[in-house]
């Protein structure tokens, strides 16, 4: 039997909810409900749910004509409930468009734009006081809502598009206004302008965008630089515009120095204005100890868009900045003072270390072999494939959206917003796979190798009598107690002295191909909101890459857990022998072991994914790593490094100790200075 009922019907959802709710006392599995679109059992009423389990469980013969007949009153409500909700349309056009504004809504508001200029330019008032008025109204209403923990960020960026959207379209009368009246010409009023950039070497974006965004609707002018800015053009800019605060961002280890650079470069420039740092791998930590003694402006390290707003506020207000940097300098002398004493946790020396390693029994271990041994590129792999593959709860944090997936979609508070965004971004994916807005591409592979000492060397062919590149690995110094091992990625592939055939893997993918001019067509159509979903959806994709690609190599390419069967949730709870470690995570945080994964698999040649200066991917939405198969490999965090270590480390990699501990800074467990 089918039913067909119209658009967001709420007997539609209702019937999701039900047939959802016994398909899982049935023991069905969830994953065929698009979660996203569904209304919790408890809440569907009591008269509609009876009647449509009289139809789910089959209770009556006349069960489909008792439901048709309260679905023909529920669609009468949903109607009127339509109706009420395009009521607004008969508001005065200025109330129209702050209704707009907070709801997010930008299907009228060229319209909407139009009609209020016109008015106002009939009674001989100027285009810009469209956005000084009913604009700026609106986003006061947005800002504060926000600031309040009211409304949440999706919706926020939704709002700063129709704000974007109505400006855009009062641009060209703005322009012929200042050409008609010279006098008019004047900066627009602002709050203050901020030169925002990710820098030199890092590609990371979406955090960046965001804060730009939400700065924005509270009416900073952003001069946002893009990513893999050098120092030097960020501060000619910000001297250029006479900036009046320059904020810098990051998503890798590597790209710290390179913040330490700017704020050093701002010193010796004789800038004064205040400097904010954000991004994944910044923390208050590393702002307070080496960043913010490089200049003797205000540095603030800000944690996340809503901090934002508050802290360039108080930073650009003389009333505010003094309590704010005092608290900020109270607040990192007080880590600068802990950071002073972190070395004094114990260690143990390497050679300790590298006798405490994860016992592995290799007596009557047999490696398995690559069912497909050597180099193989995955050519514009299937999206729809990955698409099953997503894991949501990084997607709901990017959005600043706390809670648990999927239980996000059904919270009092958020659920609404949360289901909203979840419904775009499915939608945006059937798009994305429709109409290939994307495409996914990957190369793995799978070599002879052995562990000698903590390193791995890799052989040109299965006979191993030629190196053809080493791993190198780094191992835990950390005093543990009786019975935890210091662990390194080489306990887990075979000792070269065992003579048994272990194999390593390695792998490159990204999901990420295309999105950039997409991106940038949605920007120029003052879209943040597709913008940063788009990133955001091709980030998730290529983690989803990563872990399909994985679980092919377990069940398939390499072939070391043949009978594997896992549902999505079991793959993000990391239920399965062997793991992924990628250069840059806490197993093997050095990242340039980057540099000999792309000679390996020749990525760039195969892939098009590019490594920068800093050892970052680009397309961003990109991953890279290592496979292992032992059982007993697992996930672990280095942590702090002992000199000796460092010093062995260099000598491996053919380093200068200089140049081991720039690469190795954020693990360095003492100072390299005393
Ligand atoms: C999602 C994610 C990814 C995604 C997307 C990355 C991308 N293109 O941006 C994918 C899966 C592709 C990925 C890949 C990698 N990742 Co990653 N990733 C993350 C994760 C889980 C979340 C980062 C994120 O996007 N957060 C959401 C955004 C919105 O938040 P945000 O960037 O922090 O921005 C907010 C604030 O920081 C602040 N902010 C940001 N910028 C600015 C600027 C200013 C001026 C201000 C005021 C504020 C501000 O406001 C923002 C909004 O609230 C973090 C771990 C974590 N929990 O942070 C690891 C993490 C960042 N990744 C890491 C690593 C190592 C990698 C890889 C190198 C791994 C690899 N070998 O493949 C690659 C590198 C990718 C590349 N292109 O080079 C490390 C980085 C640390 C390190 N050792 O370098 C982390 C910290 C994980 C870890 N614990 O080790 N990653």
């Amino acid at each position: 039997m089918s039913f067909s009922f119209r658009g967001n019907n709420p007997v539609r959802e209702a019937i999701h909810a039900v047939f959802l709710f016994h398909a899982i006392e049935a023991g069905l599995d969830m994953g065929i409900v698009n979660a996203g679109a569904l209304v919790v059992y408890d809440q569907v009423e009591p008269e509609l749910r009876t009647r449509i389990e009289d139809v789910v469980l089959n209770r009556r013969p006349d069960a489909a004509e008792r439901l048709l007949e309260i679905a023909e009153e529920y669609n009468r409500t949903g109607e009127a409930e339509e109706a009420a909700a395009e009521e607004w349309r008969s508001l005065p056009v200025g109330e129209r468009i702050t209704h707009a504004l907070v709801k997010g809504i930008d299907g009228h508001v060229q319209d909407d734009t139009e009609e209020l200029r016109a008015q106002i330019a009939e009674r001989g008032g100027r285009p810009i006081e469209v956005i000084e008025g009913p604009l700026m109204d609106g986003m006061n209403v947005v800002g504060d809502l926000f600031g309040a923990g009211k409304m949440f960020l999706p919706q926020v960026v939704k709002s700063a598009r129709v704000m974007k959207k109505a400006v855009a379209y009062l641009i060209p009368f703005i322009e012929q206004e200042k050409l008609d009246n010279p006098e008019y010409a004047t900066a627009k009023e602002t709050n203050g302008t901020i030169v925002m950039a990710t820098v030199k070497g890092d590609v990371h974006d979406i955090g960046k965008n965001i804060v730009g965004v939400v700065l924005q609707c509270n009416n900073y002018e952003v001069v946002d630089l893009g990513v893999m800015v050098p120092a030097q053009k960020i501060l000619d800019t910000a001297v250029e515009i006479g900036a009046d605060a320059v904020g810098l961002s990051g998503l890798i280890t590597p790209s710290l120095d390179e913040m330490v650079n700017v704020a050093s470069e701002m010193q010796r420039r004789g800038f004064e204005v205040p400097l904010m740092i954000g991004g994944a791998t910044t923390s208050r930590a590393h702002t307070a100890v080496k960043v913010d003694g490089k200049y003797d402006g205000p540095v603030v390290w800000v944690k996340d868009a809503s901090r934002s707003v508050p802290t360039l506020a108080a930073l650009l207000s003389d009333a505010q900045r003094p309590k704010l940097l005092a608290d900020v300098k109270a607040d990192y002398d007080s880590l600068r003072e802990r950071h002073a004493t972190k070395h004094d946790r114990p260690m143990v020396t390497l050679e300790q270390a590298r006798a405490n390693r994860t016992p592995v029994d290799w007596d009557g271990y047999v490696p398995p072999a690559p069912k497909q041994p050597g180099i193989h590129v995955l050519d514009d792999y299937d999206i729809a494939e990955l698409r099953a593959y997503i894991d949501w709860q990084p997607f709901f944090n990017a959005w600043e959206m706390k809670g648990k997936f999927p239980d996000i979609l059904n919270n009092p508070t958020t659920g609404e917003t949360a289901r909203g965004l979840y419904d775009d971004a499915q939608a945006m994916l059937d798009r994305i796979v429709e109409e290939k807005w994307l495409t996914a591409k990957g190369v793995y592979g799978f070599f002879p190798a052995a562990a000698v000492g903590d390193d791995i060397e890799v052989y040109t062919d299965e006979s191993r009598s030629e190196v053809l590149t080493t791993l190198c690995n780094l191992r835990q110094q950390g005093d543990h107690r009786e019975g935890v091992p210091n662990r390194s990625l080489g306990d887990f592939v075979a000792p070269r002295g065992t003579g048994l055939p272990d194999h390593v893997g390695a792998f490159a993918v990204t999901a990420g191909l295309g999105a950039q001019d997409r991106i940038l067509a949605f920007k120029e159509d003052a879209d943040d909101y597709s913008a940063i979903m788009l990133e955001a959806l091709a980030d998730r994709l290529a983690e989803a890459f990563a872990e399909r690609l994985h679980q092919r190599v377990r069940t398939e390419f390499w072939g070391h857990e043949p009978d594997e069967q896992l549902e999505n949730e079991d793959l993000i709870a990391e239920k399965y022998h062997g793991i992924r470690p990628a250069p840059g995570y806490p197993a093997c945080p050095e990242h340039t072991e980057k540099r000999t994964l792309w000679e390996l698999l020749d990525v760039q040649a195969n892939t098009g994914i590019e490594l920068t200066e800093s050892m970052a991917m680009w397309p961003g939405a990109a991953v890279s790593g290592w496979y292992f198969s032992h059982p007993q490999s697992q996930y672990f965090v280095v942590g702090r490094l002992g000199r000796d270590q460092v010093a062995d480390y260099a000598e491996r990699k053919g380093w200068t100790l200089a140049e081991a501990e720039r690469w190795l800074s954020p693990n360095l467990g003492y100072d390299p200075e005393d």
